[in-house]
């Protein structure tokens, strides 16, 4: 049986994926926090990814690395920078030196929320961020191309929509994934005899899809739900929102500065959305200038 490292475990994604893959790989879980829920046979181990050493002690002995550990939403540059930025290069250069060939990266719906909601994409699109976590996001997919093409490593890079049980609002019906596709998702990045380096959607098979997603059909992708059996239930709860983010595919990401953060560190209360306009002297100003900011200038 495979050993399988996943950083971020402690989280919702890591929560649903551990639960799913039990069983199925020698799970090592590791976190800053403590894990909520635990599954039979499942390895804690304690680390912080901005740390080389911990990251050089968590990848020593596995198989597969699944690097969920960072921030996950849009947030300040500083966590950011050193998250998913710092703490992504570590995880990357631990497994390379420890001698880790296959690593899946989660990247996201944001490195690409910049496209229109009336553009259909695939994985050979140029990136679009939507955020400095979206920029994150591809910072590494560019990392791990640079790791797959100059030390063969062997890296898969799911672009994630939103992982829940259930679509929770109208953007979520076209870049929803259930915990069960996820998981089948990453056992074809773990197990895949050609991966090099590839990008995938990681979604369900949606009805209302914005991404042509047929690299990972290519790989044996085969999504076993669709959002639309949620649509009117979601749709009938519904609120309008704001004008400008409704026009892209990252929704609210193109207009906020911060996004609460759905798993804040115990004892750390999740930050409240801020516009960009928040930052400005000028309220009305800012907000023009945010607005004038979030619509780009061309189309591609
Ligand atoms: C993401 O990339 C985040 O990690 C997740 O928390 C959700 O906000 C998701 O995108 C989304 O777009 O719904």
């Amino acid at each position: 049986m495979k050993t399988v490292l996943i950083t971020g475990a402690a989280g919702d994604v890591g929560t649903h994926l551990r639960r799913e893959l039990a069983g199925k790989y020698r799970i090592r879980a590791s976190d800053l926090r403590g894990l909520k829920e635990r599954f039979k046979g499942q390895q804690f181990m304690r680390a912080d990814i901005a740390e080389f050493k911990d990251t050089l002690r968590i990848t020593r002995g596995v198989d597969a690395v699944v690097h969920l550990g960072g921030h996950s939403v849009e947030g300040p540059w500083e966590g950011i920078l050193s998250a998913n930025i710092i703490g992504c290069y570590n995880v990357f250069e631990a497994a390379r030196r420890n001698g880790v060939k296959r690593i899946l990266f989660p990247t996201s719906n944001h490195a690409t929320g910049f496209y229109r909601r009336d553009q259909t994409i695939d994985h050979r699109v140029y990136p679009r961020p939507d955020s400095r976590y979206g920029v994150s996001k591809v910072f590494g997919e560019a990392l791990g191309s640079l790791y797959a093409d100059k030390y063969g490593m062997e890296v898969f890079c799911m672009r994630l929509g939103n992982v829940n049980p259930a679509p929770i609002d109208k953007r979520r019906l076209s870049i929803w994934i259930s915990p069960r596709d996820l998981a089948q998702l990453v056992t074809i990045g773990i197990e895949h005899p050609e991966v090099r380096f590839e990008i995938v959607y990681g979604v369900s098979g949606n009805a209302r899809s914005w991404y042509d997603n047929s690299n990972a059909a290519r790989l044996g992708y085969r999504p076993q739900d669709d959002a639309e059996m949620h649509a009117a239930q979601v749709l009938a709860r519904e609120k309008p929102g704001d004008p400008v983010a409704e026009q892209y595919q990252g929704g609210v990401f193109v207009v906020a500065e911060e996004i609460p953060n759905p798993a804040p560190l115990p004892g750390k209360a999740g930050v409240k959305p801020r516009r960009a306009a928040a930052r400005s002297t000028s309220p009305r100003r800012g907000a023009a200038k945010a607005r004038a900011r979030s619509r780009p200038r061309r189309r591609r």
